[in-house]
């Protein structure tokens, strides 16, 4: 294999069947900043910016900032932060170098940089993909007051390690030197991301702004400190978007597989689907790159797309995840190929249904065949194991949040309801029938814990659902534990088969 590595001097060997930048990168200045710059941003929000600087915009590149690990910085340093695309479908492979990450820093190495790039001027968009998990959000869904990083960011504000630590310490200083705040984007697939990040934020700075009075704070006399939580609430845009685009983690033969191609080594190039879409509330004061002329919708309200895209793709990827996880399918083509797993879906997906608005003109049926032929795509080998991953963080705006609304029209969400069950089967089956530590959860310390004590299926229901605030003082909560729990039960006993057969009945 070769060890020459994908970089600007390399770029003009590769082979004509790949497609490169066709701009001059050296033409590009900085305008958006990224946190979490992982596997997704890199297919997804970084294509559509490589589209507008292709098409001669100049002043938007990216600087990718991780906020924990390393590792993409020095993969893509090294190859001046290029990278590949290889689009996958059934028996096809599209290979596509980006471009448009201008440079990289990793926030715990330096927070200092990473301040310095949000308060430059010139960055006007701060875009996010930091996982459900890193909102820090509590149970009841506002900000986690106690956690450890919240407390550090609150006591050391120049040297943070959260995302609301660097957003609020940087729009102060923004705010302190007289330079108009940034546009922040939240691309994570959360409901209303972008207000429910401002309302974490705002939360965060209130803290703060509490903090530095209560200390006589010198940094109150400058300008940026003083009422930051109101600055933020008023005259910081954070407008909502739907993300969509399946990115299954690289393996060593997609490395092996893409140097062959591009006759240089890329150490991680991304693996996607050919499917891609974004919707974006359109309220970017600041400036934002023209991305309605390449494929992005740009509307007033996503929360209709935000809505179906959670509770059709991401609520029917879990379900699959589980289920398929508990019947040995290793990955979503496989389980989806599975009859029972099959007919489930379609099932879970006529229960979820009802609940999307009605008058927001979406098509469900064209988009539960699209994604019908998405989850088919045998080419990406998307691991069940992959999506399972901090379940408790993404159940509630996939599953529970319908099944509750199912419950209050008075209808039997049997389908969803199966869906939390089997994500508590899957975890209590970690280190039994599938290997321990094979998904992980940010709760995973206090999860084992009804599973050691081998409470009955109702009981462990009960304390999982307090652990994780699920339909915490929502009226179906109850309702909604007997069922999931009477779901358990059968799953404990005979598997996904008796619980799928038991629907039924
Ligand atoms: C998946 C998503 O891992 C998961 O939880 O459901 O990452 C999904 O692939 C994307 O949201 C698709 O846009």
């Amino acid at each position: 294999m070769t060890s020459t590595p994908l970089s600007n001097a390399t770029l003009k060997q590769l082979s004509e069947q790949v497609e490169i930048p066709g701009y001059d990168r050296a033409k590009v200045s900085p305008g958006i900043v990224h946190l979490g710059v992982g596997a997704f941003h890199r297919a997804h929000q970084a294509v559509y910016v490589d589209d507008c600087l292709s098409a001669g915009e100049t002043g938007w590149g990216i600087v990718g900032v991780s906020l924990r690990s390393p590792d993409t910085r020095d993969a893509l340093a090294p190859q001046d932060g290029l990278y590949t695309l290889a689009i996958r479908s059934s028996g096809a492979e599209k290979l596509r170098i980006i471009g448009s990450i201008g440079s990289m820093l990793v926030a715990p190495e330096d927070p200092g940089a990473v301040l310095a790039v949000l308060t430059d001027p010139r960055t006007r968009i701060v875009t996010l993909t930091i996982t459900e998990k890193a909102y820090l959000r509590a149970a009841g869904g506002g900000l986690d007051t106690a956690h450890s990083d919240i407390v550090a960011d609150l006591t050391r504000p120049e040297l943070p390690k959260t995302a609301h630590g660097f957003l609020t310490e940087s729009l102060a200083r923004r705010r302190a030197a007289g330079i108009a705040p940034f546009t922040v984007l939240c691309c994570d697939n959360l409901p209303a991301n972008g207000a429910t990040l401002h309302r974490l934020i705002v939360e965060f700075a209130a803290l703060r702004d509490a903090r530095l009075a209560h200390s006589g704070d010198a940094r109150l006399a400058h300008s940026g400190d003083a009422d930051l939580a109101r600055h933020i609430a008023d005259e910081v845009a954070f407008p909502s978007s739907m993300v969509d685009r399946i990115v299954p983690a690289t393996t060593d033969d997609d490395r092996a597989r893409v140097a062959g191609q591009l006759g240089v080594a890329d150490a991680w190039p991304v693996m996607t689907e050919p499917f891609s879409q974004w919707v974006i509330e359109d309220h970017f004061p600041g400036g934002r790159p023209a991305w309605e002329q390449f494929g992005v919708t740009m509307v007033g309200d996503v929360r209709p797309y935000e809505d179906m895209k959670l509770r059709l793709l991401n609520g029917a990827h879990s379900a699959i995840a589980y289920l398929g996880l508990l019947s040995g399918h290793a990955t979503v083509d496989r389980a989806f190929a599975d009859p029972a797993i099959r007919r489930f879906v379609d099932a879970l997906w006529a229960e979820a249904i009802p609940t999307l608005p009605r008058d927001a003109g979406l098509d469900t049926a064209s988009y539960t065949r699209e994604l019908a032929q998405r989850f088919s795509n045998t080419a990406l080998a998307h691991r069940t194991a992959q999506i399972a991953n901090d379940g408790s963080q993404k159940l509630p705006q996939r599953i529970i949040a319908s099944a509750l609304e199912r419950l209050e029209d008075g209808v039997r969400p049997a389908h969803l309801s199966l869906v939390v069950a089997a994500w508590i089967a899957a975890c209590e089956a970690r280190g039994k029938t599938l290997p321990a530590g094979h998904f992980t959860d940010p709760l995973d310390a206090a999860l084992t814990v009804p599973g050691a004590r081998q409470l009955s299926a109702t009981e462990t229901v009960a304390s999982i659902f307090d652990l994780a605030g699920f339909a915490k003082g929502q009226p179906g909560g109850e309702r909604l534990m007997e069922l999931t729990a009477n779901h358990l039960e059968q799953l404990r006993r005979g598997g996904p088969a008796a619980a799928l057969a038991a629907l039924g009945s």
